[in-house]
């Protein structure tokens, strides 16, 4: 009520206005704080937001002399068509709506109008320039042929696993992101990076490391990713992240016993295992003994290179009770060092 009295208000002191100054066409704005109105001169120049829904009155038509209908021409024709511009009679006499029927979308070609208000009678005309307003009408999606982005353990701080977003409204400054959940937000860091070829409805962000990963923590993470603009904060996006081993853990042992107590007299057979530390790789294992200082019975006792069986033939006949050697495992292929093997002492103990 209060909003129409206003309006039509405004309309009796601009017809007072047009009066006095004695114009016979004029455009006046309607007062909506969503339109810009500004009136130059030349032309008159209306914004608009777009995704109107319904109808929206953009101006006033004010036609003092003449008394048919004005009439609109577009530049081109067709934009008619698109903008489904109307003049409807106000019930106010001599003023008409300047009306856009149409849904209008920043996002399509049709941003911007130009068209005449044509008084075919007194031949008078107002050149009008219609700018559509973008809003944050689109909600903002992230994109990667690279979603399986796999990154390197024990290295920092760049991934090289880099994702785009794409948000049709273009206003790339507008858009934030967040790392869902304590585990992967304290590993895990998304930046800003600026590729060549972006389209301007992309931006493009990289995976960055907080701290280097540890194979032994996860073989994958999986980053809960919020992409948000202004209006819109869609569901989470699931970036998985695999974790390469490398290889930078000597072996472990899987089964060894520090000592055995048996029967010299009697044949023996003990099973030790070890397998690669780094168990993404699981590099394949041999066995060794070692004797030291080298002695008499050392024939007596042997290891099978590669399953880690020993062997103990009867021990009863060296002149002792405690034997003591020590079992080695290593990587195979690989250079004998302390990154690649271990070694552990054992006591036969014959009673
Ligand atoms: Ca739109
Ligand atoms: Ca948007
Ligand atoms: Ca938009
Ligand atoms: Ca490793």
């Amino acid at each position: 009520m209060m909003k129409s009295f206003l309006i039509f208000g405004t309309i009796y002191l601009l017809v007072l206005k047009v009066s006095i100054i004695d114009a016979k066409l004029e455009l006046v704005g309607t007062g909506d704080p969503n339109i810009d109105f500004v009136d130059s001169a030349s032309s008159v120049t209306i914004s608009m937001d777009e995704e109107n829904q319904g109808d929206v009155i953009i101006a006033y038509i004010i036609q003092d002399k003449g008394t048919n209908t004005p009439e609109i021409q577009f530049i081109p024709a067709s934009d008619l068509e698109v903008t489904g511009m109307k003049i409807i009679a106000s019930g106010v006499e001599k003023i008409f709506n300047l009306v856009v029927t149409k849904r209008q979308d920043y996002e399509s070609e049709y941003k911007s109008f130009v068209f005449d208000i044509w008084d075919n009678v007194d031949e008078l005309q107002k050149q009008v320039n219609l700018k559509i307003k973008n809003i944050d009408d689109n909600v903002p999606f992230l994109t990667s042929n690279d979603l399986q982005c796999s990154i390197k353990e024990a290295e920092c701080c760049d991934t090289g696993c880099e994702y785009l977003i794409t948000d049709d409204d273009r206003e790339m400054d507008q858009i934030s992101w967040l790392i869902n959940g304590e585990e992967t937000d304290e590993r895990f860091e998304f930046e800003r990076i600026y590729p060549d070829n972006l389209k301007d409805n992309e931006m493009a962000i990289t995976l960055k490391l907080r701290k280097e990963l540890d194979y032994q923590d996860g073989s994958f993470y999986v980053i809960n990713l919020s992409i948000k603009d202004t209006v819109h904060s869609p569901d989470p996006i699931r970036v998985v992240v695999p974790v390469i081993d490398v290889p930078n853990l000597p072996p472990v042992w899987v089964k060894i016993f520090h000592s055995k107590t048996f029967d010299g007299a009697l044949e023996q057979e003990f099973q030790v295992e070890a397998r690669d530390g780094d168990i993404g790789i699981d590099t394949k294992i041999y066995y060794q003994l070692n004797f030291d200082p080298i002695e008499d019975w050392n024939n007596k006792v042997s290891i099978y290179r590669d399953n880690g069986k020993i062997s103990v033939g009867k021990l009863d006949e060296e002149n002792r009770d405690t034997f003591t050697f020590k079992v080695k495992a290593c990587e195979e292929g690989t250079d004998e060092s302390e990154e690649t093997c271990i070694e552990h002492e054992i006591v036969f103990i014959l009673f």
